[in-house]
């Protein structure tokens, strides 16, 4: 029998983190779509991050992209976070919309573009040290678009030189979050373009460099969750970047394409006694609602984490167990599948009511107004945008 206080308690402990950059408009490069009630700074990205916080309970706290959200006073913006009742999560680094980085970023050929984007991620830290945040996320788009257009092994050298510079930097508390992706912007090789080369460059760099998975960037039939069981086991799992994929990097809502796989990833977690936030696994949303009303969708992308999360904890672990030893195929896939197939809206209704909270948060968000208030209030100025 499940220990359903337990289960609620993990629940109510959980803790995802939303993206600043998925309230504002996006699109593909064919057309970008504007929306109203669109924040216009980095503020109002917050207040929206405060809403979806006071709607699930289990969104405290937003990232940054800078620097698409670059201030002058990083302590005051901190301090607005803390006021909306929500705190500044990681910091994501951008070393890929400078027209030096045509070629690369910490791994250009040129070492005066090199000291650049290098001197763009330490100056990250300070963001850090002001924020008090403790994750600096660095995602490279570096890579080459045809074969002989620079030399791989080279350019793995110079990786290794700005990591390792970075990682000096580190405070205490903070940490390295190293993404990768296997392709695009780059076509031919990229310089990260998956968890191994992520996690050799940890495990040089040390044990406060961890990988970030982004569930969208594999390739077609990739096995997510045995990568984020390795990486459990050897302490190197730092993060998630949720979101759904179904062909390439597509950053639609978390859970939406394969509610199944999300299921096996956050098995994987509570497998590894992950879950809690003690445990120091960041799991964030990384997303774009290009088509889609963005605060709801976002409030459904914590729900679906919500509920592939709690799905995971309902795998009856001893049953699970016993039937493997016994090595009952069958027997061991129906716990799974039993787990997997439970309705578990009616726990999370609970949950939520338990905290204080509407048990259905996306009616509650539309009830409350908030919607029509922020359309009415953010006229004029220049809507935040992917990039800008
Ligand atoms: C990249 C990567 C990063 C995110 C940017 C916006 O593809 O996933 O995590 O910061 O997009
Ligand atoms: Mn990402």
């Amino acid at each position: 029998m499940p220990d359903v206080a337990a289960i609620k308690a993990a629940l109510a402990a959980q803790e995802i983190e939303t993206p600043s950059w998925a309230y504002g408009n996006s699109g593909t490069r064919f057309k970008v779509f504007a929306q109203p009630g669109v924040p216009r700074t980095v503020t109002e990205k917050i207040d929206d991050a405060a809403v979806v916080h006071r709607f699930t309970g289990v969104a405290p706290s937003v990232a940054l992209h800078i620097p698409w959200d670059a201030v002058d006073d990083y302590t005051d913006l901190a301090a607005y976070a803390k006021d909306r009742g929500v705190r500044i999560g990681a910091i994501n680094t951008n070393v890929f919309q400078d027209d030096d980085y045509k070629l690369g970023s910490v791994t250009n050929p040129d070492s005066g573009i090199r000291r650049k984007a290098t001197d763009h991620l330490l100056e990250a830290i300070s963001i850090l040290d002001a924020t008090g945040s403790r994750d600096l996320k660095l995602w490279f788009s570096d890579g080459l678009n045809y074969p002989g257009q620079d030399d791989l092994r080279d350019r793995q050298d110079r990786l290794a030189a700005a990591l390792r510079e970075t990682y000096d930097r580190l405070g205490e508390h903070q940490r390295i979050l190293l993404e990768y992706k296997l392709f695009e912007p780059a076509f031919y090789a990229t310089d990260v373009p998956d968890w191994g080369v992520s996690y050799a460059h940890c495990l040089e760099l040390g044990s406060r460099a961890t990988v970030c998975v982004d569930t969208g960037h594999h390739a077609p039939g990739t096995n997510i969750e045995f990568i984020v069981a390795f990486l459990l086991r050897a302490g190197r799992l730092g993060a998630f970047d949720f979101n759904s994929r179904f062909y390439a990097d597509d950053d639609l809502m978390v859970g939406a394409a394969d509610p199944f796989q999300l299921f096996r990833i956050m098995y994987e977690v509570v497998r590894a006694d992950a879950l809690d936030p003690s445990a120091g696994i960041a799991f964030m949303l990384d997303q774009c609602h290009n088509i889609e009303r963005k605060i709801p969708a976002i409030i459904r992308s914590v729900m679906n984490v919500q509920e592939a999360t709690a799905k995971a904890l309902l795998v009856d672990r001893a049953a699970l167990s016993a039937a493997q030893q016994a090595g009952d195929v069958l027997a061991a896939n129906a716990v799974f599948m039993d787990a997997y197939s439970t309705d578990v809206r009616p726990l999370l209704a609970e949950v939520r009511q338990e905290l204080g909270l509407d048990p259905d948060p996306v009616a509650a968000y539309h009830r409350s107004g908030y919607f029509e208030r922020i359309v009415a209030d953010r006229v004029g100025g220049t809507q935040a945008g992917w990039g800008a």
